[in-house]
């Protein structure tokens, strides 16, 4: 085994907290971050914090906090070391650290995916009933969630009579800013009345629009780049040559200079957001359980696939794109091209099984509001219904030819008990829709959603996710 990798140069001084430090956030923000350090200086080093599992920070203490992040572009695959992290916590054995952590930070960041928000989808209300929050209101010196260490840090600064840091989501969820701003003080209004109030006064949570596409590493990938490199990193990422990260231009405390490395400050982030989760995100769930019945592997197997590939096109420019308003100065056309051609990079070994996981949290922001925009112009969205089928499908916990499926989900046994004891797809459409925490009762009494959800499940298990998908397309 080659040498173990190894900082090169001192670690940043700490100036922001970025809890959940998974593959994405560190072959994302933590570049540009690391970008704007070597423009323009500054103390910007990241605190990564992990709220539960110790995995990252065991693998990368031994290499002093360090990793490469290889880009897969076209002419093949470039490295970066990047050394931009100061320190790695995991939260429930050092909480004490993290708030001291906190304490210097001028910026919070966040990508704790969408669970971590501690809410229920369909309201964007805090769901008081989580254990982490009864966590976090219980226990003031360990919190459970990041929103629970957020409001504890800002009260500590409020009794010292210091300025707040921002706080800033970097999660695929619509007005990420907002809904986060909302949950912290429905959450300080639990803890302190005062407390509530001067965050709503004093503290920025900007909205923003995060985008590269960035696959897990598996054991041969952490093997490939050992060779690569002529180094071993066990904690390495690979991520595309895309990236874009749109932000709402409002901070309540200094920040690292995103512009100048290619950040986008904007004043309303929202046409960005709904651009790129209905247009990457939607078609992205829609395929990946289609192609995952359809037995791809990965995105690029799936769009390989001459039904899926015309019925993801069809989606773009007959479901998606006619009920969306496009940021200034982007053409949509040429945007879901260059989707097309992301998804098709057999570099990126993006699992359908992976993109699937977590769909109960997920369908909403990405196809349910397409959905209900379309019925409201009068159109019927069957590609989209298709797309839910295919989840109700693989929720199930079973394949079209029955062979079991593993399901990632907090609601999985939910999910799987909607099948439970029946095959008709109008009884089983209808367990479904009440699930109110992913299906807004509004939404699921349309007449046109439980009898169009119920034709795509019995086309899907008529014809295959691929007969279905290209009927669709037409
Ligand atoms: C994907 C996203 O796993 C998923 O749900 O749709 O992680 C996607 O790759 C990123 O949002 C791209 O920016």
């Amino acid at each position: 085994m080659s040498a173990r990798l190894a900082r090169s140069r001192p670690a940043p001084e700490t100036g922001i907290v970025h809890f959940g430090l998974g593959a994405f956030a560190r072959a994302f923000a933590a570049i540009f971050v690391e970008q704007a350090i070597e423009t323009h200086g500054g103390d910007w080093g990241i605190v990564g914090v992990s709220l539960r599992s110790p995995d990252t920070r065991d693998a990368l203490k031994p290499q002093d906090w360090t990793y490469t992040a290889v880009e897969l572009g076209p002419d093949g695959e470039t490295p970066r070391h990047v050394q931009v992290l100061s320190d790695v916590l995991v939260a429930p054995e050092a909480p004490g650290a993290v708030f001291d952590a906190l304490d210097k930070a001028n910026l919070v960041t966040l990508t704790v995916t969408e669970k971590g928000y501690c809410h229920v989808p369909a309201t964007g209300k805090l769901n008081r009933d989580n254990p982490d929050i009864v966590q976090d209101l219980s226990d003031p010196a360990c919190p459970a969630s990041a929103l629970g260490y957020i409001a504890r840090a800002l009260d500590a600064r409020r009794k010292a009579g210091r300025a707040p840091f921002t706080v800033m989501s970097c999660d695929n969820i619509p007005s990420n800013g907002n809904l986060l701003r909302g949950l912290v003080l429905d959450l300080a209004a639990e803890m302190d009345a005062g407390l509530r109030d001067w965050i709503a006064e004093h503290v920025a949570f900007p909205s923003t629009m995060v985008d590269r596409i960035v696959p897990a590493t598996t054991e041969d990938d952490i093997r490939h780049i050992e060779g690569l490199i002529g180094a071993h990193d066990a904690a390495p990422v690979r991520h595309e040559p895309f990236r874009q990260w749109v932000m709402e231009d409002r901070f309540c405390a200094p920040r690292p200079d995103f512009g100048s490395v290619g950040a986008e400050l904007v004043e309303d982030v929202a046409p960005y957001e709904h651009m790129k989760l209905r247009c990457l995100n939607g078609t992205h769930s829609s395929l990946a359980y289609l192609g995952y019945l359809a037995g791809a592997e990965t995105m690029s197997d799936t769009v390989a696939r001459p039904p899926l590939a015309a019925y993801v096109r069809h989606l773009w420019d007959n479901e998606i794109t006619p009920v969306l308003t496009a940021p200034p100065g982007v053409d949509l056309s040429d945007y879901t091209a260059s989707l097309f051609d992301r998804f098709a990079n057999p570099a990126i070994h993006h699992r359908t099984w992976q993109i699937a996981m977590d769909g109960s949290l997920k369908l909403p922001q990405r196809i349910l509001d397409s959905v209900r925009e379309n019925l409201d112009a009068g159109r019927t969205p069957e590609g989209l219904f298709l797309a839910i089928a295919a989840w109700m499908q693989f929720s199930s916990g079973k394949g079209l030819d029955g062979a079991p499926i593993e399901v990632k989900d907090p609601m999985a046994g939910r999910l799987a008990a909607c099948w439970d004891g029946t095959t008709d797809p109008d009884e089983i459409v209808g367990r479904y829709l009440a699930l109110d925490e992913i299906f807004d009762p509004a939404f699921a009494a349309r007449t046109e959603v439980p009898e169009g959800l119920a034709r795509a499940l019995r086309n899907l298990r008529a014809d295959g996710a691929e007969g279905a998908a290209g009927a669709v397309a037409g």
